[in-house]
This record gives structure tokens, C-alpha cells and sequence, in this order.
């Protein structure tokens, strides 16, 4: 039999805070013996080696299912971390699911056998996938404030619109919803920490965090991790919080202080900070002994703070239970775990087939017709916002047709929300009606927070992390955060989040939740002076992450339509612009219209030639065809390709040239070694070598950074001069 977690989970609210009842009492012992004991068959299942992995909650539980005891399931969200059984199982999530997980099965339903046992995901509680990275959720249950409470501001953002990922997003919100996230003592050393309090307090959001502190991060005490030993006391200052410091093993002060915390947050007055002391009395995990570094008067010192021997002597004491009914709840629970532990192993096992699926969205393809009104716009028709087609038909650059198509794209989804560093035309928008305003450091943002307003366009903290964390949130609840990292040079600090978290929800919650975010960046050098931190390519780092959509377009009308794509498909993009682009004469176009879309994955022909095929994308694509005319006067005629998609990419578009010419070279600007060129060029090698009459070329920067001064900017950074040799020699071949 499973617990029976009603489907009228009724949450205990603040007004019944007197202190417990017998029943109350029995049903948090009921749930932390549970916890403890599927903690216990997972243990033996491991030692048995029928799972590979095993984490416990224990010495956790009466903080964790306090804190779910006063939650709404499939009401409120929940962003967990690994430790969270006791949390989980009194949200409703049966052990027999959890022991699904450990054992790898195809019926987890929270990953499918893709992730550890303890990575908790249930689409209909609202615990949003975990992942194993510390800390990262924080920022996720940020962004889900947020977006809960911008449904609740803009209801008509919810309506469930055909065509785009809208199709695919059912959106439910309620406006006292609150946000419960957790995470150990020792993860509050991360920066994203601090960035997701900081958020949540600048902006009053109902985000519940919640530290269980057992002291230690594997073999680490937390006075190594926290200066002063004790985050209560760093945190204090931070404004519009609930603050609580509790005995994490005393489930009645627990729910005590979560009732008040929810309810602070349920009030809208801000967010809430509960740190619960715990035990931990199983070590870090199973591949862990706790013996190597703690003293066995520390160890026994937490074994007599044990929450669940607690629970049962104030049971017993105060006369709620005898031993006798004691024992049985006892071993009816330990004979519900073992159930489910039996029902866990006989579950089947996933296919090998099913490994590729849900890496991106298999709804809503970006490479497919849907997407491909390229000769459909209304070309020349008003529109694009304040830089936008009243001038009909006339060139514009790169910069205007990805802001028009901003401008076109906020009208069309209300769902849209903008932001990043410098974005909004002024943070202070009484100073609109006097200033021009700034729109991003390059301008591509202009005129955008003053059209659609400051809760739909607005600045971030600078914190690139904080940017597309909060944006894998936003994106979980169906919004659709199209965000800006200022330069591709300061995007390392969100790496972490795009690689283990925006890319991977999807797979990893095995097609349950996914975050289709857009990040928009200007890349790249060629800028005279941009020297090492702000010139740098990159893109074959991101190429190389499966889930992430890359796109790199050339020319104006391209940007124009691959943004439009970015933002209406299912899938996260990062869209990588090239600042040396952005206002060239090469590449303008004529607005085309609100609604022209160019599908991903569809390279284009740009100079079609015999002799030579060059493969090439970006900055590198108006040098190319410099160097192209100038070999055409010595009687070389090359067809240059533009990829305009880098993930996916356009294999048969070269495949075709190739089997033409005979001869490739693939170019572009970033360094040559482990480049993107390295894996075009293998796959050429690989599958076209009977069509090749030459060796495959590659053409790149040099191995080094972008230096500052012109001479040296020139010689790192491939040149028409560069390419234009490279195609003589391979023509001579
Ligand atoms: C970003 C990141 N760094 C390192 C790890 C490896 N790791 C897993 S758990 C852990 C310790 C976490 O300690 P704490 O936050 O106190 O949580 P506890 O396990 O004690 O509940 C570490 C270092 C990780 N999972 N993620
Ligand atoms: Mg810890």
C-alpha cells in the first residue's frame, strides 16, 4: 500500500500554529519514518548492486516535511535539491516512483532512467526538475516567481495560442502562489546564492529558501565554507525577508516557522529565508564514510539530535502512541517501502532507442516548413517599432531588422519578456520623457521598455548567471525570456547555467519540462581596438552542447528572420550576433514584414561557383566574397556557402557543393584548433572523401587571444588576404 498523500493535501496553515496534534503529530511521523526507510531499501538495494547510486535524506526529515506540510502541491513550485525525500514524499510522491528512479527504470516518471535516484521532477506537484549542480535551482525558482507573478499581472499572456511554442505550454498560475527551493549549508558559497537572494529581495518575490544546514558539504564543516560559520548572520541584511533560524530536527518548531514564512510570502510582503540545523547521520552518500573525518564525539553527539528517535520518544512520552501501535505503523511502512521496492525492480527498462529522444523538442521543429515564410513577408509593410518599415523598402542594417523584429515579436506574444545588463531605454522611467534613452549598449534594445513597458523590458543585475538562470524559470512556467549577454566575452559566468541546466531540462526530465529561452549575444572581433575582452569567438564550446540551438547569422534580413525562429520555436537558442555586422553596408535589407521566419538548419548560397566550395558563417562570410571576386579574376570560381545555423547545421547544402567542386575549405573567424571548421572539416573527410580531388582546408584565427593594437589584431584574425591565398593554393592542388 503507498502512503496515502491525499489528493486534498490540506496544507497546515499559519491560523492552526498553537502547536501540534496528536494527528498532526502522527501523520509528520508517518512521513519521516517513510523517508527513512525507502532511504533504507535504496541502501540495501545498492549494497545488493540492483542501483548504482544512493543519497539519503536522513537526518533531514522533519525540516523537509514541515516545510511541505504547509505547501500546496500542483499549486505552489518547487525547486529541490538531492537531499529532499522527506519533502518529496509528503508532496505526493510515492516511494515506489522514487525507487523507479534508483533502480534506472523506463517509468520513472522523473527522468525516465536518464537521472541519480533523488533528482526529484513531477509535472503535476510542480517540483520542477533537479539537477545535480549545486545550487543552481535558486535562480530557476526566481524566474518562477517571477512569471507566476507576471501571469497573474497580464492573464491574457496565459491564453494558449497555435503556432508557436505557445501550442506546446499550458500555462497555470495562481496569485498567492509561492516558491519553495532548497539547498545544503555548504552550496550558499556559491556566487548564484547570493544572486537569487539578491533578486528575490529587490523584488518582494514569494520565494521560499530554505538552507538545511547538517554542517557539513561532503568532508567540509561549514566554518570553512562560511565566514563566521553561521549564513543566518550573512544574510541578514538583506531587505524585505522572513528570517528564520530553527532546530531542523524538531518537526513542530519546522512547521511553526514555514507557516509564517509562507504566509509572509502568501501576503506578498517579500521573500522568506529559513535555515533548519540538521543531522546527518548516513555520511554524504553511500560512496562516502564520515569516519575518514569526523570525530566520534561529534558523530554521537549528532545521533542523539536523530529528528526521527525524537519524534517517536515525544510520541510515546506525551501518550499520542504506544509502543505497540508504534511498531505496527512501523512495519506497515517498512512493509510499504519494501513493496515499492519490489514493484520498482520488476518495472521495465528503458530502450536504447529512446536515448536521442527529448533532446529538443519534438513538437515544434525549427528546421521544418512551419518556419520557412522567407518568400511569404509582407515585404516593405509598416512596422518593426520606432526604427521600424515606415520607410518601406529602404536598407537596413543588421542592428535595425533584429530590433524591428524585437519590436514585432513583443507585439505578437505577450509572453515575451526582455532583459539583461543596460537593456531597458532607462531603469528610472520618470527620466523617459526627457531622455532619448539607452537600449543596450549597442542600441539593439532601443525604444523597447518604452513601447512595451518596464515589467516586460527591463535591466538585470550584472550577473550573467542571474541572467539565464532566472530565464530557465521564466521559460519552465511557458514564458518566453529573450535575454541579452552584453558581450560573448562575459558569458562564462552563465556557462554553468546554459550548459547543465537551460540545455539539459528537457532531456534530463526525460520531455517533462523544458526551457526555451532565447539568449542573444554580440560576438566577435575585426572592432579595431576590441583587444582580448571583446573580440572573442567561442561558438564551437556551445555547438558542442546537445539541447542548445546556435545560430550565427551574416546579413541583415537573415538576422531578422532566424531571431523570429528563435523566439517562436520550442527549443533554447543562443543567438550570436556579430558586432563588426551590426551597422556594416554589407548584408542590409528592406524590412521584410512582422511575420518573415528562415528555418534553422538551412545554409545559403551566396556566391555560387565550380571550383571551390567555402564553407563559412558570420564575419568571415562579407571577407570570403572579397576574397572570392579577387580569385575570380585569376580564374578561380568559388562558391561560398553561408551556414547562418551552427547547430543544427546544413550537412546536405554541403554535401551538394562538395559533390560539384571537388575542393572545400571551411572558414571562420575563431581559433583554428578545435574549432567549428574541426568537425565540418572530419565530416567531410569521413563521408565525401571519394568526392574530394584535394585535401580538406581549414581557415582560422591564430592560437592566441585578440590582442589591442590594429597590427596585431590583423595578423591573429583571418583576413581577405588570408582566405584568398588559401584558395589559390588549394586550386593548385
Ligand atoms: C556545482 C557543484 N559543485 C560540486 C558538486 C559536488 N558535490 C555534490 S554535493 C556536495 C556538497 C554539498 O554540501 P551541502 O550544500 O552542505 O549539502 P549537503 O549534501 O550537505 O546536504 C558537493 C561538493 C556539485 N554537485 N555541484
Ligand atoms: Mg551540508
Amino acid at each position: 500500500m503507498e502512503l496515502a498523500i491525499p489528493s486534498t493535501h490540506v496544507p497546515e496553515t499559519a491560523s492552526a500554529s498553537a502547536g501540534l496534534s496528536p494527528d498532526q503529530m502522527v501523520r509528520i511521523y508517518r512521513l519521516m519514518y517513510l523517508s527513512r526507510r525507502v532511504d533504507d531499501r535504496e541502501i540495501l538495494l545498492k549494497r545488493q548492486q540492483k542501483i548504482f547510486f544512493q543519497i539519503s535524506g536522513a537526518g533531514h526529515e522533519a525540516l523537509q516535511v514541515a516545510a511541505a506540510l504547509t505547501l500546496r502541491p500542483g499549486y505552489d513550485w518547487v525547486f529541490p535539491y538531492y537531499r529532499d525525500r522527506g519533502l518529496c514524499l509528503a508532496l505526493g510522491v510515492t516511494p515506489t516512483e522514487m525507487l523507479m528512479q534508483a533502480v534506472g527504470s523506463a517509468s520513472d516518471p522523473a527522468s525516465g532512467g536518464r537521472q541519480m535516484p533523488t533528482h526529484w521532477s513531477s509535472r503535476s506537484l510542480h517540483i520542477v526538475s533537479t539537477s545535480s549542480s549545486t545550487t543552481t535551482q535558486l535562480l530557476h525558482a526566481v524566474g518562477c516567481a517571477e512569471a507566476g507573478r507576471f501571469f497573474s499581472r497580464h492573464p491574457e499572456a496565459a491564453i494558449r495560442v497555435e503556432g508557436d511554442y505557445r501550442a506546446f505550454h499550458d500555462v497555470e498560475f495562481h496569485g498567492d502562489e509561492v516558491v519553495f527551493t532548497s539547498l545544503g549549508e555548504g552550496s550558499t558559497s556559491q556566487g548564484e546564492f547570493w544572486e537569487a537572494l539578491n533578486t528575490a529581495s529587490n523584488q518582494k518575490l514569494p520565494v521560499i529558501f530554505c538552507v538545511e544546514d547538517n554542517g557539513y558539504a561532503i568532508s567540509v564543516p561549514v566554518e570553512v565554507n562560511t565566514s563566521g560559520g553561521n549564513i543566518s548572520r550573512l544574510v541578514a541584511n538583506f531587505p524585505n525577508f522572513y528570517f528564520a533560524e530553527v532546530d531542523g530536527t524538531d518537526a513542530e518548531a519546522c512547521l511553526r516557522v514555514f507557516q509564517e514564512a509562507v504566509a509572509h510570502c502568501r501576503a506578498g510582503l517579500g521573500p522568506a529565508f529559513v535555515h533548519g540545523h540538521v543531522v546527518r547521520p548516513y555520511s554524504h552518500s553511500l560512496s562516502d564514510d564520515d569516519k575518514l573525518y569526523r570525530s566520534t564525539a561529534e558523530r554521537e553527539a549528532d545521533a542523539m539530535r536523530d529528528p526521527l528517535a525524537k519524534m517517536q520518544m515525544r510520541l510515546l512520552r506525551e501518550g499520542i502512541l504506544t509502543d505497540e501501535q508504534i511498531n505496527a505503523l512501523e512495519h506497515e511502512l517498512d512493509r510499504e517501502a519494501e513493496e515499492a521496492a519490489e514493484r520498482a525492480l520488476e518495472a521495465a527498462l528503458p530502450t536504447i532507442e529512446s536515448i536521442s529522444s527529448h533532446v529538443y523538442s519534438e513538437d515544434l521543429d525549427p528546421t521544418s516548413s512551419l518556419f520557412a515564410t522567407e518568400h511569404v513577408g509582407a515585404l516593405g509593410s509598416a512596422g518593426g517599432g520606432k526604427t521600424g518599415g515606415e520607410k518601406g523598402r529602404a536598407p537596413r542594417t543588421m542592428a535595425d531588422l533584429i530590433n524591428a523584429c524585437l519590436h514585432d515579436e513583443m507585439r505578437h506574444d505577450p509572453r515575451i519578456v526582455l532583459y539583461g545588463e543596460d537593456v531597458a531605454d532607462a531603469s528610472r522611467a520618470e527620466a523617459l520623457s526627457e531622455v532619448k534613452g539607452k537600449g543596450g549598449v549597442f542600441k539593439l534594445t532601443a525604444g523597447l521598455q518604452t513601447e512595451f513597458g518596464s515589467e516586460r523590458v527591463f535591466n538585470s543585475p550584472l550577473a550573467e548567471a542571474n541572467i539565464v538562470g532566472r530565464a530557465v524559470g521564466y521559460a519552465v512556467r511557458g514564458m518566453k525570456p529573450v535575454v541579452e549577454i552584453q558581450f560573448f566575452d562575459y558569458i562564462w559566468p552563465a556557462m554553468h547555467q546554459i550548459h547543465n541546466e537551460l540545455a539539459l531540462m528537457r532531456w534530463r526530465s526525460n520531455g517533462a519540462w523544458a526551457s526555451p529561452a532565447v539568449i542573444r549575444v554580440p560576438i566577435g572581433g575585426y572592432l579595431t581596438g576590441g583587444s582580448i575582452y571583446h573580440s572573442q569567438s567561442g561558438e564551437s564550446i556551445f555547438t558542442h552542447i546537445p539541447g542548445l540551438r546556435v545560430v550565427f547569422p551574416s546579413n541583415a534580413l537573415d538576422a531578422n528572420g532566424l531571431l523570429r525562429t528563435a523566439i517562436r520555436c520550442d527549443d533554447p537558442v543562443l543567438f550570436l550576433e556579430h558586432k563588426r555586422l551590426y551597422r556594416e553596408t554589407y548584408g542590409r535589407a528592406p524590412y521584410p514584414g512582422p511575420d518573415f521566419a528562415i528555418p534553422f538548419g538551412k545554409a545559403k548560397i551566396v556566391r555560387p561557383g565550380t571550383h571551390i566550395t567555402l564553407v563559412t558563417y558570420g564575419a568571415i562570410v562579407p571577407r570570403a566574397l572579397q576574397a572570392a571576386q579577387k580569385a575570380q579574376q585569376q580564374g578561380i570560381d568559388v562558391e561560398i556557402l553561408d551556414l547562418r545555423t551552427l547547430s543544427p547545421y546544413d550537412w546536405e547544402a554541403i554535401a551538394t557543393s562538395i559533390r560539384k567542386t571537388s575542393r572545400v575549405i571551411v572558414a571562420h573567424e575563431d581559433m583554428i584548433s578545435w574549432g567549428y571548421g574541426a568537425e565540418i572539416a572530419a565530416r567531410i573527410a569521413d563521408e565525401l572523401f571519394e568526392h574530394l580531388d584535394a585535401p580538406v582546408r581549414r581557415i582560422g584565427s591564430m592560437d592566441t587571444f585578440v590582442a589591442y593594437q590594429p597590427l596585431l589584431e590583423d595578423a591573429i584574425l583571418p583576413q581577405p588576404e588570408t582566405i584568398l591565398k588559401a584558395i589559390v593554393d588549394l586550386n593548385a592542388y
